[in-house]
């Protein structure tokens, strides 16, 4: 398969159907994507390019100070508050947009578990820019056998970065620690308000969700924004509702898709023979996981 989703038809159809949350589309979607990811070549202007998560984590209410960053998995749940953290190199970012303009950017979270306790009609999943920055940590201890707590740095509920995540203590203070509770008082939470976007997450739902975060990575670009990667949570965390996504431990990390054209490209991209022809020839370099 070529790295360039060459024809302008082809690109149209797979943005539109990240779109949408239907299992089948996105899962043919998601499929295809990481058939991209896979290539060795170096990406071409105009191209779709995936990068895959630099750090991911969850955080856990009913476990403040336990860091699960070496899961094989993130999650999301009612019991306990589970949600997701996930952030992408800035320097990957930055090489992958190049001299380009950013014409879309997408989350995608593959499904690798659904408990398929969503209620009859789905419930609202959101993402949010992060303000904080976090450290992922290598402790797994939700559902591990034996539980491995790990060592050194990693963030909890109570942490952005707790010192020692090996005991069950708040080692933070300051800019290492951050509020993750008090939902009257939004003010004090690390991320931006109102969320980037939402999605829909039904039972039954399979293949991955995906969230369009293009005015978030516009921002790392223009150096209007930290990069801290991003938050999810459930818009209702009570109500009942678990997934697991997956994480860089488990083989199938959370991808952040770019779609970049060319600065010099205002006009819709030209029938394939021309491409690579006149103008369309920079690199930007091959976008190797981490
Ligand atoms: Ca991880």
């Amino acid at each position: 398969m070529t790295t360039r989703s060459a024809h302008p038809s082809r690109r149209v159809r797979t943005r539109r159907t990240l779109g949408h949350t239907s299992t089948a589309a996105v899962a043919a979607a998601f499929a295809a994507l990481v058939c991209f990811a896979g290539s060795s070549n170096a990406a071409k202007a105009g191209s779709t390019q995936t990068l895959t998560a630099s750090a991911d984590t969850y955080l856990r209410s009913g476990a403040p100070d336990t860091n699960e960053g070496g899961a094989p998995f993130t999650m999301l749940r009612a019991s306990g508050e589970n949600r997701t953290l996930v952030s992408f190199s800035e320097s990957q970012i930055q090489a992958a947009a190049g001299t380009g303009r950013l014409i879309s950017a997408t989350l995608t979270f593959p499904i690798t578990q659904n408990s398929n306790n969503w209620g009859s009609t789905g419930r609202t999943v959101s993402v949010y820019r992060l303000t904080s920055p976090w450290s992922e940590g290598n402790g797994y201890v939700q559902g591990a056998q034996p539980p491995n707590r790990g060592t050194g740095a990693g963030a909890t509920w109570n942490c952005a970065t707790d010192a020692n995540i090996a005991t069950q203590a708040t080692d933070c203070s300051g800019v290492t620690a951050w509020t993750m509770g008090k939902p009257s008082q939004p003010q004090l939470h690390p991320w931006v308000e109102p969320a980037t976007s939402s999605a829909l997450i039904q039972n039954g739902q399979t293949g991955a969700l995906s969230f369009d975060v293009t005015p978030d990575v516009q921002a790392f670009l223009a150096g209007t924004a930290q990069n801290d990667g991003w938050i999810v949570k459930k818009d209702v965390e009570g109500d009942s509702g678990q997934v697991q996504f997956g994480s860089k431990e488990g083989g199938s990390p959370a991808q952040l898709v770019l779609t970049v054209a060319s600065s010099a490209d205002t006009t819709p991209p030209s029938a394939p023979a021309n491409i690579g022809g006149r103008g369309y020839s920079r690199s930007v370099g091959t976008q190797a996981p981490t």
